[in-house]
């Protein structure tokens, strides 16, 4: 076949440039994905079951169970504030649907992620605090209120899912590590250990991956710390066993796999920001109307059923959102 415009040869393109570098429809052919489900159901294994590293075979969507000490917990009562107007994506999509580029920079890395260790996990809070500390997480449980929450997820290209989470109001993290008064930045950093996260050998990506958001925005209602998804602890592609969600900004500043928070009083520069600060911000609010420089931002295409729909300001969240962001002048706001 010909290198036609449409098809060039993506894996010589995909070697000389990180994935970033494409929009989601270069970077995730959506024919190879269904075409991979198809051949797992063909090969009688369900949608669930991917072959997972040495050729055993895991249930995405079970992968928590063997070792999880906190499957006890859940599932948590719901908090009926936070409704969808959507379907919740299907367990089994979600699962084998991730970007978490330490397991590899592609969308199927559910299996890879399954070589993550879970516990001990220790969490470090420091920096402008009165008491830095490091907390274990099933410490950090016992002391949080947990609850589920639906929420939206929309990624910067383009996708969008929706889901069940579990876990805490990070204002609740924020009041527990009793941040001094010149605090005005979390800073988060997912672990690094590039032996079981292949992908961290990946040398021009600089690892580990960092994200940030102001004092405000962690103390605003919606800045959620997930614990569990779909009544059960979190899945390891899910970023277990501590991860953000922060349902109005685009998906990679809902950074996986927390070891550290530190409280600063200057603004901490973001994985994707040290990459490409032009296509990817410190703010990253979504909005419909202002395009990625390489594609637009207009409509989402609904993980599970494959429709597209338009995008929302602020993914839908303005009115608890919009008023963190009355006061700020001369900043790109919306990538
Ligand atoms: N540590 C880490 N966190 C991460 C990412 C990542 O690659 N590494 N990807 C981000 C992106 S781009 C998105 S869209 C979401 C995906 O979350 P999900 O796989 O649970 O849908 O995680 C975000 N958090
Ligand atoms: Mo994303």
């Amino acid at each position: 076949m010909h290198k036609s415009g449409k098809y060039i040869n993506l894996s010589a393109y995909r070697a000389n440039r990180p994935s970033w570098a494409l929009p989601e429809h270069d970077a995730t052919p959506e024919a190879a994905f269904l075409n991979r489900r198809e051949l797992l159901k063909g090969l009688g294994m369900g949608a669930g079951l991917v072959a997972g590293i040495g050729g055993t075979l895991f249930d995405a969507g079970q992968a928590y169970a063997a070792e999880d000490p906190s499957a006890g917990l859940y599932p948590v009562k719901r908090n009926e504030a936070f409704k969808l107007s959507r379907d919740i994506t299907p367990e089994k999509v979600n699962s084998e649907y991730n970007n978490f580029y330490e397991f590899g920079s592609h969308k199927q890395i559910s299996a890879a992620a399954q070589s993550l260790k879970i516990r001990p996990w220790e969490i470090a809070i420091d920096g402008l605090v009165e008491k830095p500390m490091t907390i274990g997480i099933d410490d950090l449980l016992a002391k949080m209120p947990l609850e589920e929450r639906l929420y939206r997820h929309r990624c910067v290209e383009a996708w969008s899912m929706t889901i069940p989470w579990s876990g805490f109001a990070l204002s609740e993290l924020v009041k527990l590590a009793k941040p001094t008064s010149g605090a005005k930045f979390l800073r988060f950093e997912t672990f690094l250990d590039p032996d079981v996260a292949t992908g961290q050998k990946q040398t021009w990506y600089p690892w580990p991956y960092v994200e940030a958001v102001t004092i405000e925005e962690a103390t605003n209602d919606l800045a959620f710390m997930v614990t569990g998804a779909y009544g059960k602890p979190l899945a390891k592609q899910f970023g277990s066993p501590l991860r953000l969600a922060l349902p109005w900004k685009f998906g990679f500043k809902s950074i996986k796999s927390i070891v550290k928070i530190s409280f600063t009083d200057t603004r901490p520069k973001s994985f994707w920001e040290s990459l490409n600060a032009k296509e990817y911000g410190f703010w990253a609010n979504v909005n419909p109307e202002v395009p990625h420089p390489r594609w637009s931002q207009a409509d989402e295409r609904i993980l599970h059923t494959g429709e597209r729909v338009p995008t929302l300001l602020f993914n839908g969240y303005g009115e608890q959102v919009a008023s963190l962001y009355e006061g700020i002048k001369g900043e790109q706001l919306f990538r």
